[in-house]
């Protein structure tokens, strides 16, 4: 209790004085931002609320987390693109029913982001560069997509620079580096087999620590909590053994999941379409990934928290995974189904440098199998 009153007070003091720094969006304060998009105050600190649960907070810091919202127009983003589908970014700013998060997000001084700037060309380098040198030490450095190390594969603007040289440049006057999603993360789909750019993640091209948010793509929350977590503590938060934020990717979707009654009372779907799907049975025949994936969707959920693709009736693909890609597919069958081939003739998930890693989740593989088969001689199947 008595480390939680210290905590807030720091955290006060640190927001009180960010309040004081000019904001980059003159004349435009979120609270009307909010109020002109419909949201009232009400909604607003009932969304601060949530978020200070999600950020594993006291309930007791919301009104910290909605200052942070407030003085985010203080903080300069640069938002960098290498390869990818730009599903990161939409995740964040679709347009056609703005979030509170979005709207969060518009407020950021967002220095340079080439979906949604004006500028192009020879001009949209300069705005990058000045950016760089004006906010030099004090910008946060988002970058989204995985990063080809046969660098001609993607070069970028009129002067035609690698993708690994802007983030080299731009990593250097950064106060927080942040890789959004899988792809910058880990690779992602680029840095699938067989890889033909050497496409990799952004830890393994700069020097500097990285704080990791995958998920292909990640949900707008887990990009605006990591945010605010910034702007409250001017620290990296707890990471896991994969860079990632412990708040946000400290549980399996497995745990945390709406069909985890039915996985134990052995009800699965069989085949996509049956009797079970209707009913809403557990997906881990049908391909899962849950047991073996870290991420808060069904907590957070996706579309202005609508649904989640559990919710939605086809099972997690691990996109929140080193090396998805190649070791959890085919995203259709239970991993135990390769159990042999992976475990035996090295082949998929062993065939990765994480041998570990695939050691465990072959040995989580047999677990969950083994309840799998048990649970169908106890329960009839539904065909
Ligand atoms: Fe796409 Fe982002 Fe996947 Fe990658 O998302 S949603 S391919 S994580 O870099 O744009
Ligand atoms: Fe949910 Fe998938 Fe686990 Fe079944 S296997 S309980 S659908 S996470
Ligand atoms: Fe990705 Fe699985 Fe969540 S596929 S979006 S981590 S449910």
């Amino acid at each position: 209790m008595e480390n939680n009153t210290k905590l807030f007070k720091q955290i006060s003091q640190r927001l009180d004085n960010l309040a004081k720094l000019p904001s980059c969006k003159e004349g435009r304060e979120l609270q009307e931002e909010l109020s002109k998009k419909g949201f009232e105050r009400r909604d607003f600190m009932k969304w601060a609320g949530m978020m200070t649960a999600t950020l594993a907070l006291p309930s007791t810091f919301a009104p910290l987390t909605a200052k942070a919202a407030e003085v985010a127009n203080r903080l300069p983003v640069i938002w960098l693109h290498m390869a990818e589908c730009t599903g990161c970014s939409e995740s964040l700013l679709r347009t056609e029913d703005p979030s509170i998060d979005s709207i969060i997000f518009d407020m950021i001084n967002l220095e340079y982001h080439e979906t949604i700037m004006a500028a192009a060309g020879y001009q949209a380098e300069a705005n990058l560069e000045s950016a760089m040198k004006k906010h030099k030490g004090n910008y946060i450095l988002m970058v989204e997509g995985g990063i080809p190390t046969i660098e001609h594969y993607l070069t970028i603007g009129a002067h035609g620079k690698s993708g690994a040289q802007i983030c080299r440049e731009a990593a250097e006057g950064a106060a927080a580096i942040f890789a959004i999603g899988t792809c910058s993360s880990f690779g992602g789909v680029q840095a699938a087999a067989p890889n033909p750019t050497s496409a990799t993640s952004l830890d393994k091209i700069i020097k500097k620590p990285v704080i990791n948010v995958p998920g292909c793509p990640p949900s707008e929350k887990n990009i605006v909590g990591n945010v605010l977590y910034f702007i409250m503590f001017g620290a990296l938060p707890a990471l896991d053994a994969f860079n990632r934020p412990k708040w946000a990717y400290g549980l399996r979707i497995h745990d945390l999941c709406e069909r985890r009654g039915r996985f134990d009372a052995g009800e699965f779907v069989q085949h996509f379409g049956d009797e079970g799907a209707e009913k809403g049975f557990c997906l881990y025949k049908v391909g899962c990934k849950g047991p073996y994936t870290f991420n808060n969707c069904s907590k957070l959920r996706f579309n202005s928290h609508t649904s989640w693709p559990i919710q939605a009736g086809h099972g997690c693909i691990g996109c929140s995974e080193p090396n998805f890609w190649d070791t959890m597919s085919p995203f259709e069958e239970p991993i135990a189904n390769r159990l042999y081939a992976t475990s035996f003739n090295g082949f998929g998930a062993d065939k990765t440098a994480d041998v570990v890693g695939g050691v465990i989740l072959a040995t989580t593989a047999i677990g969950i199998a083994a309840h799998a088969i048990a649970s169908s001689f106890l329960k009839n199947e539904v065909e």
